[in-house]
């Protein structure tokens, strides 16, 4: 869409999957770029290649993590106006009944699904409120819709992420701010092999027999999702590949 060309868009997460395939759809469309995750070095590949491919676009990358508020609090200090906030960072550790996971593994996704979420969106809505303009993106889950076993903390961080996005709406209603929630179903990303640790060979079962959706599925609704006119606001939005019908429920071919 021509609306996003010159804006400045920040993306979490955007070494990797979803937010790496977001970075790639608003640099075709002429967006300007921010970057941010813990692995800088990615984040500086994909700022080469996309300034190879759109040499008139601005792209900076922050290596940030997201649960250090003070850190992201003095980094946003640089960024100056962001038009556009894509809260894509998140992660999943583990498959396992609550009495199993871990304090640290609970730690990391609240710290990281939650509240760096939380700290970005401070760090940035005093900003779109002062302009009265700015749209903040946030990517949730079909798991913050339905739980499920084994999967407790996450579920619930990203049912946290849906009621805070549902409370900006009513904290916005009055401004020209745009809060959206974008929930996907199974998406093929790095998400698996963090989630069991490394282990591709479990990782590659949950995909098994299934044509899951790609980064790039995500980035056309998230782009759509930002380049609709100002006056519309895509509150909410669930995206399943074709075989899923609901958090666990996949059709898988024999
Ligand atoms: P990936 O593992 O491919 O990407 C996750 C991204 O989050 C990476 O860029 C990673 O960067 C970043 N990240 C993780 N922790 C931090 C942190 N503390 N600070 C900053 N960045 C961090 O997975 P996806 O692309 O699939 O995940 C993106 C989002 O989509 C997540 O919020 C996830 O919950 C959500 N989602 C994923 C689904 C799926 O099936 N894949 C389905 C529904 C939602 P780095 O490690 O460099 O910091
Ligand atoms: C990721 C989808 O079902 O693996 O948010 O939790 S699921």
């Amino acid at each position: 869409s021509l609306r996003l060309r010159g804006k400045n868009v920040l993306i979490t997460g955007a070494s990797s999957g979803i937010g790496e395939a977001c970075a790639r759809h608003f640099a075709q469309a002429g967006s300007n770029l921010l970057l941010a995750a813990r692995r800088k070095d990615r984040l500086e590949k994909l700022k080469k290649d996309l300034e190879s491919q759109h040499p008139q676009i601005n792209i900076r990358t922050f290596e940030l993590d997201v649960r250090n508020r003070a850190k992201v609090q003095a980094t946003a200090a640089t960024f100056g106006d962001v038009d556009v906030l894509v809260n894509n960072a998140g992660l999943v550790i583990g498959l396992e009944k609550l009495e199993d996971i871990t304090e640290e593994a609970m730690d990391t996704m609240i710290d990281t699904n939650v509240k760096g979420l939380v700290h970005v969106t401070q760090a940035v809505l005093p900003g779109m409120r002062v302009r009265d303009k700015g749209h903040i993106i946030n990517i949730g889950s079909v798991a913050g819709q339905q739980a499920y076993g084994n999967g407790s903390i996450y579920c619930g961080s990203k049912a946290a992420v849906a009621s805070i996005s549902k409370a900006l709406l009513f904290e916005t209603i009055d401004t020209a701010i745009r809060i959206s929630e974008i929930n996907p179903g199974m998406v093929e990303t790095e998400f698996s092999v963090v989630r069991f640790k490394g282990d591709k060979s479990k990782a590659d079962s949950v995909y098994k027999g299934v044509q899951p959706l790609d980064g790039n599925d995500i980035a056309e609704t998230v782009v759509f999702v930002a380049g609709r006119p100002e006056h519309v606001n895509i509150a909410e939005m669930l995206v399943f590949p074709t075989n899923q019908a609901a958090a666990t429920t996949v059709y898988r071919k024999p």
